[in-house]
């Protein structure tokens, strides 16, 4: 697929191709396993995704396609989390993993490999994973002295339901993808060299829907789990389709020409 590359970066790639955003970690000497750098790199790509209004969809993915990622990086692990050339001790992918939930176009996790650990986090909250057939699924936090109970572990459990998310944790075992279609931690498995080319097609049938019937349906999935912050999401979605009628037009209009609004003619619905 002739990809366009969208800005360079150091340890991700950020491309585009007919309104599809694919953001792929770079790192396959490591099986892609995060930094700081890397994770600060993806969160500025989903944030340029976001505000970028021809793009309706994006890829989560890495390259090389033996892993799609090994989690955090163990070599620059610190004391307080991961550490980068600032030597500041970070957790920056517990934001990047919000803000996959959060931006309000579907995510697609296009997974080839390994994903593992917080690597797996990140396949977890996308909205729809497409598995190489020699993808391979688990968390090791408590073989590395780590764990997520965050989304990892709730979202997981939402997923998967709450034995085999305790399994997964607590057993630290490696699931193969027919497993992981099983357990509906992926949403298709398909051979390797068709990862891509199925995965544009899903993505190309997402595009052809209503972006806003998509907006409202990924903000009303979160609402569900996300308390507050999810009901904000929704909410924001409400007030977005409220600006557009004429009722919320006249209130701003009647202000900005100084009398009073009126809303007589706008009807009171059952
Ligand atoms: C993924 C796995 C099972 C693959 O095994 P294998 O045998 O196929 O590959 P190998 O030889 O282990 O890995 C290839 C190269 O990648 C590096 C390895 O060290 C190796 O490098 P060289 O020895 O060739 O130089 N590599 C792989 N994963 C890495 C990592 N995460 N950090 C640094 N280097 C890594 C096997 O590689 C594996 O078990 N990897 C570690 C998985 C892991 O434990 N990840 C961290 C979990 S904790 C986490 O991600 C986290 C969290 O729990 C909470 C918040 C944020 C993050």
């Amino acid at each position: 697929f002739p990809w366009k590359t969208i800005k360079e970066y150091e340890e991700i790639l950020f491309q585009e191709y007919n309104g599809i955003g694919k953001i792929s970690i770079n790192r396959p000497h490591k099986h892609n396993a995060f930094t700081p750098k890397t994770v600060q790199e993806m969160s500025e790509a989903m944030e340029l995704a976001r505000q970028d209004t021809s793009i309706g969809v994006i890829i989560l993915t890495g390259e090389g396609g033996k892993a799609f990622c090994s989690g955090g990086d163990q070599s620059v692990r610190g004391d307080g989390g991961y550490v980068g050339q600032d030597l500041v001790p970070r957790l920056n992918v517990l934001d990047l993993q919000r803000q996959i939930r959060t931006i309000p176009k579907p995510v697609i996790a296009m997974v080839a490999g390994w994903a593992i650990g917080g690597g797996h986090v990140l396949h977890v909250v996308c909205d729809l994973s497409i598995a190489a057939d020699n993808a391979r699924f688990g968390q090791t936090g408590p073989n590395v002295g780590s764990f997520d109970g965050g989304f990892g572990a709730s979202y997981l459990a939402r997923v998967v339901g709450q034995k085999k998310a305790r399994e997964i944790w607590y057993l630290c075992d490696q699931y193969d993808a027919q497993e992981a279609l099983q357990m509906g931690l992926v949403n298709k498995v398909v051979p390797l060299d068709q990862l891509e080319a199925t995965t544009i097609s899903w993505c190309e049938r997402i595009l052809e829907k209503s972006p806003i019937a998509l907006r409202m349906l990924k903000s009303s999935f979160n609402a569900e789990l996300d308390g507050q912050a999810g009901i904000q999401e929704l909410a924001g979605n409400a007030t977005l389709l409220y600006y557009l009628s004429d009722e919320a037009k006249e209130g701003k209009n009647a202000f900005l020409e100084k009398r009073k609004p009126d809303f007589s003619k706008f009807p009171k619905f059952p």
